[in-house]
């Protein structure tokens, strides 16, 4: 272990998250950031520094993984390169557990680490956090199936980010006892909020709703029935919809805007690291997805007081209370998801009981200070330093 303060055991903890843009980075990186602050030491083990690490922190530390670009290699083997540098930095700095997050390929990579130590005398923990499309679209390719399947069996503890992408993991890859902890995704209150931001942009112009999206516009977002659906709003609403993010599907959103003679009101600002001051400047968030794990951006919209329209049956039903912080429908229906969206846009006190009551949920269920404490008693239990059975019901 790193150290004793007070009662408390520090641990050392390496943590491999996809650096870039995307859910899962953020919240291994501000969880990272939130165990560093409650006193361990937490290394960063990926192939680019994560892009909300931004200043040094102490007791954060990057390990940058090298992968060497020899010309044989058609493909540059980064599982392997990953694997050796989480070995290097697990030996060298003593680290207790390695958390990696989304199982591809980093739950692979940590096992064989893990391994590697083994066969010379010495031990890590292995914990892999799913967080969606990990299982349920590239984990069910032909490619992808068996190797995820068995990493993580192989690893000492699983996590999911919502009872959704648990039962789905259950189902999907037939492993009914497969033990998984559900330990949801979280905000910094005091990041997202919409008091410090408010008036900070202005996104619309005088007189219109700012209607916002912020995804990586990929197929699973279903951004074709996002621009329908706002076409339907703004034959009601003076409104714009606000695009952030980038992806392959932005151009098509952009020639269906053009079809249906809304591209005036359809702004795409591109991609940023930090969206808070965004979102407190928005009136209504929409997240139409085929598949949400959980979606994580709906829950920094309602920390940011934004209600939230989207798809039911998915994770988003455990973020979203339906009828109370923003309404879900089933996938696809844009007539209903746009009905709701008027609703709220034109009727003033129901937007602010669903805004106050989207900012209360957010803090009182998902707020950082109640959710790292989950991932450290685990890391814990996981360790053998307490009795706990488990951190389900926490
Ligand atoms: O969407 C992805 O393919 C990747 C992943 C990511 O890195 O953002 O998104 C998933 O993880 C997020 C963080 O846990 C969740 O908030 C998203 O709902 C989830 N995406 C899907 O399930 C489609």
């Amino acid at each position: 272990m790193a150290g004793k303060s007070g009662d408390e055991e520090k641990m050392k903890i390496g943590i491999t998250c996809y650096p870039t843009y995307g859910g899962s980075g953020a919240v291994a990186t501000e969880l990272g950031l939130g165990l560093a602050r409650r006193g361990h030491e937490v290394h960063f083990i990926s192939y680019a520094q994560p892009f909300r690490l931004t200043q040094f922190i102490d007791g954060v530390y990057f390990h940058e993984v090298e992968v060497n670009r020899y010309p044989l290699f058609e493909y540059p083997p980064y599982s392997l390169a990953l694997a050796v540098t989480m070995h290097e930095v697990t030996r060298r700095e003593g680290l207790d557990l390695l958390h990696v997050h989304y199982a591809i390929p980093h739950a692979t990579a940590g096992w064989i680490a893990r391994d590697m130590l083994r066969a010379a005398g010495g031990d890590v923990k292995l914990v892999t956090t799913l967080h969606g499309t990990d299982i349920t679209l590239v984990g069910q390719d032909p490619s992808y199936r068996s190797i995820t399947r068995f990493s993580i069996e192989k690893s000492d503890r699983l996590t999911a980010v919502s009872d959704w992408l648990r039962d789905r993991t259950h189902r999907d890859f037939e492993c009914d006892r497969c033990a998984i902890d559900v330990i949801p995704n979280f905000v910094d209150p005091d990041v997202y909020d919409r008091e410090r931001y408010r008036g900070r942009h202005r996104l619309a112009r005088p007189g219109e709703k700012v209607v916002m999206h912020i995804s990586n516009f990929r197929a699973v977002k279903r951004i074709p029935d996002l621009i329908e659906m706002f076409a339907r709003i703004r034959r009601e609403v003076p409104a714009r919809l606000v695009l952030v993010g980038d992806g392959p599907e932005r151009q098509r959103a952009e020639e269906l805007a053009a079809e249906l003679g809304i591209s005036g009101a359809v702004v795409f600002l591109g991609k940023f690291d930090s969206v808070a001051d965004l979102l407190a400047n928005a009136d209504l968030f929409l997240l139409p997805s085929e598949q949400e794990s959980f979606g994580l951006v709906a829950l920094e919209a309602q920390a940011s007081g934004v209600p939230v329209v989207g798809s039911s049956g998915t994770g988003l039903d455990e973020v979203i209370e339906d009828g109370a912080t923003g309404y879900l429908h089933p996938v696809g229906s844009v007539d209903a998801m746009a009905r709701s969206a008027v609703s709220l846009l034109t009727d003033g006190a129901l937007w602010t009981g669903f805004s106050r009551e989207a900012r209360r949920r957010a803090v009182e269920h998902f707020a950082l200070d109640r959710i790292v404490p989950r991932y450290e008693a685990l890391y814990r239990n996981v360790l053998g330093l307490d009795d706990a059975p488990g951190v389900s019901a926490a």
